[in-house]
């Protein structure tokens, strides 16, 4: 196997996706992630003509099958070079007051624990090789907190945090670490934070252009391959038309 290897958790849609996509063009092996079976499969028969791709089929939240999912990658793919923390949601937009506890239990559990339970099991081997790049998925509600968004906010202010201390715990080991903090991205996210509903959905990047996922994927392969002494520690990107969380200028589209 030629290329860095990189894994990549929520490669079944939309910024995974279009990830997985740019970086097999450019010589990435790549271990795909995500729960839904089919789609992983479709995306490895897709890019298995441009490059190695194998996939892991399980959930971030559930600890036990993201270490025996991990477990059972052959010795020739267990040498991961980059990993793409990206996996997770919105669940619901609802005032604390009236916040579902099932929506406050998905967003901690997979934002945050899924994303500590897969990178228990990859940092060690980059270690041992004193190398490696983590990016996580952080997001403007990381950085700033807006009306209804409090659990959700709060998960990525965690991630954000995570970022920061992975940054300073794994320096002295040479692995680089990134976050990424998008805005306004239109993919299924606001589908699964309404609940399928795609009136609501849609109403979220009415009036404006708003970001890809192949925006937030060029970006991504910009942050691998600006040289190995390089590391873009926090980056923020916005559609035009976004200034901040509640900052959007709804006659730009
Ligand atoms: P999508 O809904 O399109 O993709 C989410 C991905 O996460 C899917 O591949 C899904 O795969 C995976 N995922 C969700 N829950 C689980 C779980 N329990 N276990 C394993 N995988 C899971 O959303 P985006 O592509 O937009 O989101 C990707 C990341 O970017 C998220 O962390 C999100 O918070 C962040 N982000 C998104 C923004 C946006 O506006 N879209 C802006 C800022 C940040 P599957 O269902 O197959 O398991
Ligand atoms: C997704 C962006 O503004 O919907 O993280 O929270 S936002």
């Amino acid at each position: 196997m030629t290329g860095k290897i990189a894994f990549i958790t929520g490669a079944t849609s939309g910024i995974g996706e279009a990830t997985a996509r740019l970086l097999a063009r450019h010589n990435f092996n790549l271990i795909l992630c995500g729960r839904r079976k089919d789609r992983l499969k479709k995306l490895q028969d897709e890019l298995s003509s441009q490059t190695e791709a194998t996939t892991l089929s399980f959930d971030v939240r559930n600890q036990p099958d993201v270490m025996a999912a991990i477990d059972t990658l052959p010795p020739e793919w267990k040498a991961i070079d980059v990993l793409i923390n990206n996996a997770g949601n919105a669940h619901g937009l609802d005032p604390i007051q009236t916040g579902s506890l099932e929506d406050w239990d998905a967003m901690i559990d997979i934002n945050v624990k899924g994303l500590l339970y897969v990178s228990k099991e990859i940092i060690p081997g980059m270690i041992q090789r004193k190398s490696g790049h983590i990016i996580n998925l952080g997001s403007i509600a990381g950085k700033e907190v807006y009306p209804n968004g409090n659990v959700y906010c709060a998960s990525k202010f965690a991630v954000d945090a995570l970022t920061k201390g992975m940054r300073l715990d794994l320096n002295p080991f040479s692995i680089k670490v990134t976050s990424i903090n998008p805005g306004l991205v239109e993919t299924e996210f606001s589908l699964v934070r309404f609940k399928g509903d795609e009136a609501k959905s849609s109403t979220v990047y009415k009036g404006i252009k708003p970001l890809k996922g192949e925006d937030i994927a060029n970006i991504i392969l910009f942050t691998l391959t600006c040289g190995d002494h390089v590391v873009l520690a926090d980056i923020t990107v916005f559609p035009t038309a976004q200034a901040s969380s509640t900052l959007v200028n709804r006659n730009s589209g």
